[in-house]
C-alpha cells in the first residue's frame, strides 16, 4: 500500500469539525488531495494518553517506569513508594521548568545580543529606544542623571545578567512586584533567585527520592516560574523593546491571504525577534530585491508566523500568516517559496509537508536542527550573512516553481499593538498618562475587569473556537480582553481586535472604547510579552483603589487551547502572582487528589491565585467572571458597578423617548 493509501485509510474528520479558520479548513482538504498528512490528522488518529493526560506515570528512575491508576489514585504507589500526588507534583514541576528554560534562554540571548552591542561588536544592532532604556534602568535603581548611554548600558547589562546567574538574593525586577505581594512571596518563600539556580534546583528536587511532598514541590515550581515572568520573560521583553522599538497600535492583516501569488513569499516561524529584524533588512536589500524581479516576481513578501510573527506584528505591522495549528496547513498553499524557523513551537512534521511542495524549510538557531531540514545558522555579528542567504533560496525556489498554487483569498484586519507603556498613554492622554482613567473605569464599573486569554492552538480542539469563543463572551460582559501569543491571531481572524468590535462588547466597555477609539481585544504580543501583563497589573495595584496585592484585582488569565510547557510555566507565574488562571483542553492532574486540591483552592487560601480548568468556553467565561465579581465584591464595588448599569439603561431609556 502507498503511503497516499494508508493516508486516506485513516480516520478523517470534516475540517469544519477540527478548525474554525477557513483558511486551514481548506488547506486541510487540498492537503488530503495531495496526499498530505498534518497534525490534525494524526491528533485524530492517535488518542491522548489517558496515563500521561492524568500525569499518573512516573519515569525518573529504572525501578519503574510506574503507572497509578487515575480512578484509585491511592491505590497504588511507585516501586519506591512514591504517591500520586509526589508523581504528579514532580511532573508538573519538570514542565514548569522546561517552559521557564525555553522563555530564559531566549531572554538571555536578547540579553547577549544587547551586551554584545553595547559593547560595540555587533554593528548591525542597535539601541532603537533610549528612553525606554532610561526607564528600565530607573526600575533597578541605575543612576541615570548626566551619565552617558553606553556606561548606563553596561550597568544595565550586569544588573540584568543576574535575572540568570544570581546564586542568591532576589532577582532585579522584584523592584516592580507590589509590595504586598512582594511581601507574601517572601513569606511563602518563592521570590526567586537567578533562573538558572532555580530550574536546576527544580530538577535536582525532581529526581528520584529527593522532594516527595508535594506542597514543598509546588513552592519550588512557583519559584522557577516567577524566575521566568518576573525574570527571563521580561527581561526578553524589555531588551527586544530597547533594541527594537516598543509596539504602538498599528494597522494589521493576519491570515493565509496575505501570502501573495506573484511575489516571492517568505515565511518566518519560531519566537527570537534578532533573526527576524535581520530578515527585515535583507528583503529590502536592492540587489536581493532586483534578483527577485528578475526572477520574474513583483516583490519579496515577508510575513510572520507564530510568536515571531506577533513580535513584529506588533513592532512594525508586518502580517501574520496565522497561528500555531496553521504551520503546516500554509505550506501545502504551494506559495510558501521558503519558512525560516528559529526555536520552539516548530513541528517536526513541518518538514515532511514542506518538502512535498518543494518549499525550503531552514533551521537558523544551533538550538534547533531537524532532520531533513537545511540548516543556514544565523550569527548575530552577521546576521545577514544567513538572512540574505535565505532570500536567495527563496527566489530560487521562486523562479522554479512547478506544483499548482492554491492561496485561500482570507484576509482580516485588526489593530495591535498594546504596550503596557500604550495603554498608559492610550487612556490616560499625552499630559496625564497614566493607568487612572482605568481603574476609574474599573470602579465605576464601565469595565468589570481585565482578562489575559494567552497560548496556543491544540488539535485536540477546534482551532480557534474556544479561544473566540471564550472572548466574545467575556467582552459582553464588559470584560477588556489583553492578547498575546497564538491566542490573539485567532480573535483577529474573528474580526475582534478592530475598534469597530466594540459593538460587540457590553454597554460599559463599549463606552469606553467607543471614547478612547479602541478595539475591546488588545493584541500585546509574543508569549514573553506575557511579562507586559505582569507589568499591567502592578500598574493597576500602583495607581490605586483596586486593593494592594495582585491577588485583590479583579482579573483573571485562560489559555484555552494551551499545549506547551512553555504555557505551563506562564499559568503558573500568573498563579503565584496572585491570578485565577484557567486552562483547557485537559490538565495534568488527577481531579480529587491533594495536590489537585491544593492547586485549584489550596494556593488562593495561602494569598496568591489557583488554577482553574473548563473545556467549555462558556463554562471558562462563567468562572472568569464569578471569580472578577467576587474580587469586585472584596474590593467594595461591586454596587458601583450596578449604578452604572442603572445609568447606562436610564441613558437608553432617555436616548429612545
Ligand atoms: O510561545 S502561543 S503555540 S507560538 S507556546 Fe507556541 Fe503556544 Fe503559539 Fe509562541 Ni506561546
Ligand atoms: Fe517508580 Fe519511584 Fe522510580 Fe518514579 S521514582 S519510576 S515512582 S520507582
Amino acid at each position: 500500500m502507498s503511503e497516499k493509501e494508508i493516508i486516506s485509510k485513516k480516520k478523517e474528520i470534516d475540517p469544519k469539525e477540527l478548525t474554525a479558520c477557513d483558511a486551514t479548513a481548506q488547506m486541510i482538504i487540498k492537503g488530503r488531495r495531495d496526499g498530505i498528512e498534518t497534525a490534525f490528522d494524526r491528533a485524530a488518529n492517535m488518542k491522548a494518553c489517558p496515563i500521561g493526560a492524568d500525569s499518573a506515570c512516573c519515569k525518573h528512575c529504572f525501578m519503574g517506569p510506574c503507572r497509578l491508576n487515575a480512578k484509585d489514585p491511592y491505590g497504588k504507589v511507585g516501586i519506591c513508594g512514591a504517591t500520586i500526588d509526589t508523581i504528579m507534583a514532580r511532573n508538573f514541576a519538570r514542565m514548569v521548568a522546561a517552559g521557564g528554560a525555553a522563555h530564559t534562554d531566549h531572554g538571555m540571548s536578547m540579553l547577549d545580543l544587547f551586551r554584545e552591542v553595547v559593547n560595540g561588536n555587533i554593528k548591525d544592532y542597535k539601541i532603537k529606544n533610549e528612553t525606554k532604556l532610561l526607564q528600565v534602568a530607573g526600575y533597578v535603581g541605575i543612576e541615570t542623571e548626566g551619565r552617558e548611554i553606553k556606561d548606563i548600558a553596561l550597568d544595565l547589562y550586569k544588573e540584568l545578567e543576574r535575572t540568570y546567574t544570581q546564586v542568591e538574593g532576589e532577582i532585579p525586577f522584584v523592584s516592580r512586584v507590589p509590595e504586598k505581594t512582594l511581601e507574601t512571596w517572601r513569606k511563602l518563600g518563592i521570590v526567586p533567585r537567578g533562573a538558572m539556580r532555580e530550574i536546576m534546583e527544580c530538577m535536582h528536587r525532581t529526581h528520584m527520592g529527593v522532594d516527595q511532598e508535594y506542597k514543598n514541590i509546588t513552592k519550588q515550581f512557583s519559584r522557577t516560574a516567577l524566575a521566568d515572568g518576573w525574570g527571563g520573560s521580561m527581561v526578553a521583553t524589555e531588551i527586544s523593546d530597547i533594541l527594537f522599538g516598543i509596539p504602538t497600535p498599528v494597522s494589521i492583516e493576519v491570515n493565509m491571504g496575505v501570502l501573495k501569488e506573484d511575489q516571492v513569499n517568505l515565511i518566518v516561524h519560531g519566537h527570537e525577534p534578532n533573526l527576524f529584524e535581520s530578515m527585515i533588512e535583507s528583503v529590502n536589500e536592492p540587489s536581493l530585491l532586483k534578483a527577485a524581479k528578475d526572477a520574474g516576481a513583483k516583490g519579496i513578501n515577508l510575513v510572520g508566523m507564530c510568536c515571531s510573527g506577533a513580535e513584529v506584528l506588533v513592532r512594525h505591522g508586518i502580517p501574520h500568516a496565522g497561528n500555531f495549528m496553521s504551520t503546516e496547513a500554509i505550506l501545502v498553499t504551494g506559495a510558501v517559496d521558503a519558512m525560516t524557523v528559529d526555536v520552539q513551537c516548530i513541528k517536526q512534521g513541518l518538514v515532511k509537508v514542506a518538502d512535498c511542495y518543494k518549499t525550503p524549510l531552514i533551521t537558523t538557531n544551533p538550538r534547533c536542527h531537524i532532520e531533513g531540514a537545511t540548516h543556514i545558522e544565523f550569527h548575530e555579528h552577521e546576521p545577514k550573512a544567513c538572512t540574505d542567504e535565505i532570500v536567495i533560496r527563496a527566489i530560487g525556489r521562486f523562479k522554479n516553481r512547478s506544483l499548482p498554487i492554491e492561496i485561500p483569498q482570507i484576509k482580516n484586519a485588526g489593530v495591535h499593538g498594546f504596550s503596557h507603556e500604550y495603554i498608559n498613554y492610550m487612556l490616560g492622554g499625552t499630559f496625564r498618562s497614566s493607568y487612572t482613567p482605568l481603574n476609574d473605569n474599573i470602579i465605576n464599573g464601565r469595565i468589570r475587569g481585565v482578562a489575559g486569554v494567552v497560548g496556543c492552538t491544540n488539535p485536540r480542539v477546534k482551532q480557534d473556537w474556544v479561544h473566540v469563543e471564550l472572548v466574545k463572551e467575556l467582552i459582553k460582559n464588559d470584560i477588556l480582553v489583553v492578547q498575546t501569543g497564538c491566542s490573539q491571531i485567532a480573535l483577529t481572524k474573528a474580526g475582534l481586535t478592530t475598534p469597530e468590535a466594540a459593538h460587540l462588547a457590553g454597554a460599559g466597555l463599549k463606552e469606553v472604547c467607543e471614547t478612547v477609539g479602541m478595539p475591546p481585544v488588545l493584541g500585546i504580543g509574543s508569549c514573553v510579552d506575557n511579562s507586559r501583563i505582569l507589568i499591567a497589573c502592578a500598574e493597576m495595584v500602583k495607581t490605586g483603589g483596586l486593593g494592594n496585592s495582585l491577588a485583590d484585582l479583579p482579573v483573571a488569565g485562560a489559555a484555552p487551547e494551551y499545549m506547551s510547557e512553555k504555557a505551563i510555566c506562564i499559568g503558573q507565574y500568573f498563579v503565584a502572582s496572585g491570578i485565577y488562571t484557567v486552562f483547557g483542553v485537559t490538565f495534568p492532574i488527577v481531579e480529587g487528589t491533594n495536590f489537585h486540591k491544593y492547586m485549584f483552592e489550596g494556593l488562593e487560601q495561602e494569598g496568591i491565585g489557583k488554577w482553574g480548568f473548563a473545556v467549555d468556553p462558556y463554562e471558562m467565561a462563567r468562572m472568569m467572571i464569578a471569580h472578577i465579581d467576587k474580587k469586585r465584591k472584596a474590593l467594595g464595588i461591586d454596587k458601583a458597578r450596578d449604578r452604572v448599569l442603572m445609568d447606562m439603561a436610564d441613558r437608553r431609556a432617555l436616548d429612545v423617548a
